[in-house]
């Protein structure tokens, strides 16, 4: 015997989805999601409308068959397709590795009233992996830790002996919490632990050596025994997961901002430019449509300073070419620091003012990174002239500035089609430091680690296919 409501079920399911307004976010289960690619689905026409189980009402017959097209594509089952473009965000069967370990030591720094220290990184997923951790111990634990971010122009990246002994000395904490960064700073952490202070690293840089005296590594890249569908999430989207495994243990998911979270971590995650694995798109897609529903955006008073007020939808395109540059903009010229105190203050008047020191040191990152990006064209028509078959493009000029390096290397690398490293005076001691970006799939990062085994380079490393600093 069949049930009425069933049946019904199992006959309408499409049209009980409404898209892409009107669904519930933050409910459901990501994990059951499987990455494009790994199914074989059915072979479906491209201009078989009729077989794309979306509620399609809002789409034009033109645009289902470009939707459908691009499912088949990807590989995509029909099926499969409302869960794609509508991916929820389930964060319950998230596990981080080590999050164990996070958990019993800040129950201890708690009972215990101990300093705790959050350093960050001075780009857009640091920034935001800071501002997620920093509003969740205050809506959660009504804790208010101490936190530093590194400066671009007077620090290397990262956590080295001397920011680490410096801290030390500025903050006294007994525990650090390394965000964005500190997989591979085993140095800093020996002498740390050797200096009495514990060290936790939430972070998604690949190890070069994987023996650490972190208390906890929650880098699952630092982990190869367990591969998992996060894997590839960025700092920001690291912290959000490990919140909500806290959050839950210390039964306060209600008090907790979610929502506020969601969106901080698409941000670093869209900054980051991670791969798109089914938590990353979810986590994207989520932030993407609360961004643009003002009451939610108000959640984070900086951010609806931040956020152009022309009332046009803020597509993936403006976060990544208007939103998170103006926010990367305060690391690559000045100090990053103001951009957490942007997405933590509930204070108007704070947040309309750094909101408006972004986009000021914005405009000003556009002229250098112009400026740079004219010269290393000409430099790289040159090199390419004599070496057509070079595979990396490494360019440099004294006037250059090497905080804008990163995305001026892009556009060079995206018109020559070659991986591009350019390099700047860092202006601390006379020696050259800069960014790079790959292209073709080259491994810029592994070379650069490669090439600091060799000795020819002091510092360097970053993700594989990604930004790589020198
Ligand atoms: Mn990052």
């Amino acid at each position: 015997m069949e049930k009425r409501g069933a049946w019904k079920r199992t006959r309408l399911p499409a049209a009980s989805v409404a898209w892409p307004r009107r669904r519930a976010v933050l409910s459901g289960c990501l994990g059951k999601q499987k990455p494009a690619g790994t199914t074989k689905p059915p072979p479906i026409a491209a201009n078989n409308q009729s077989q794309i189980p979306l509620n399609t009402n809002i789409l034009t017959p033109g645009a289902r068959t470009i939707v459908a097209a691009y499912a088949e594509r990807r590989g995509i089952a029909p099926a499969q397709l409302n869960e794609f473009l509508n991916p929820k965000l389930d964060l319950a069967p998230c596990v981080l590795p080590d999050a164990d370990k996070v958990l019993s030591r800040l129950n201890h720094a708690v009972a215990e009233s101990e300093r705790v220290l959050i350093f960050g990184d001075y780009d857009a997923d640091g920034i935001t992996a800071t501002s997620i951790l920093l509003r969740f111990l205050d809506e959660c634990m009504s804790q208010t830790p101490h936190w530093s971010l590194p400066n671009r122009q007077t620090d290397h990246y990262g956590l080295d002996l001397k920011k680490a002994k410096s801290l030390v000395c500025q903050h006294r904490p007994s525990l650090l919490l390394c965000l964005d960064c500190g997989t591979n700073s085993g140095e800093a952490i020996l002498w740390l632990k050797q200096n009495g202070v514990d060290t936790i690293v939430v972070d998604h840089h690949p190890a070069e050596d994987l023996s650490t005296q972190a208390l906890a590594m929650v880098n699952p890249k630092a982990h190869p025994e367990s591969k998992s569908d996060l894997d590839d999430l960025c700092a920001a989207g690291l912290t959000m997961v490990l919140c909500h495994y806290l959050a839950g243990a210390w039964h306060c998911l209600e008090r907790w901002d979610r929502v506020a979270a969601t969106m901080l971590a698409g941000l670093g995650t869209l900054a980051d430019v991670v791969p798109m694995t089914p938590i990353n798109r979810a986590i994207s897609k989520n932030a993407i449509t609360l961004i643009n529903t003002p009451a939610r955006r108000n959640r984070i008073t900086g951010l609806a300073a931040l956020v152009p007020a022309d009332g046009q939808r803020l597509t993936q395109r403006r976060l990544q070419f208007e939103v998170i540059p103006a926010l990367n903009a305060l690391g690559r010229l000045g100090s990053a620091e103001p951009g957490v105190t942007l997405l933590t203050t509930t204070n108007q008047v704070v947040a309309e003012e750094i909101a408006g020191l972004c986009l000021e040191l914005n405009e000003a990152r556009k002229a250098k990174q112009q400026e740079m990006t004219e010269k290393a064209g000409n430099l790289a028509r040159g090199v390419l002239n004599d070496h057509p078959d070079v595979a990396v493009l490494v360019l440099a000029d004294q006037s250059w500035h090497h905080g804008v390096a990163g995305p001026a290397a892009s556009q060079i690398a995206e018109k020559f089609v070659r991986s591009t490293i350019l390099l700047a005076p860092n202006g601390l001691d006379g020696q050259w430091k800069g960014s790079g970006r790959s292209c073709n799939q080259d491994d810029l990062g592994g070379w650069i680690r490669a090439v600091k085994a060799l000795g020819l380079v002091d510092r360097g490393g970053g993700h594989p296919g990604e930004g790589t600093n020198v």
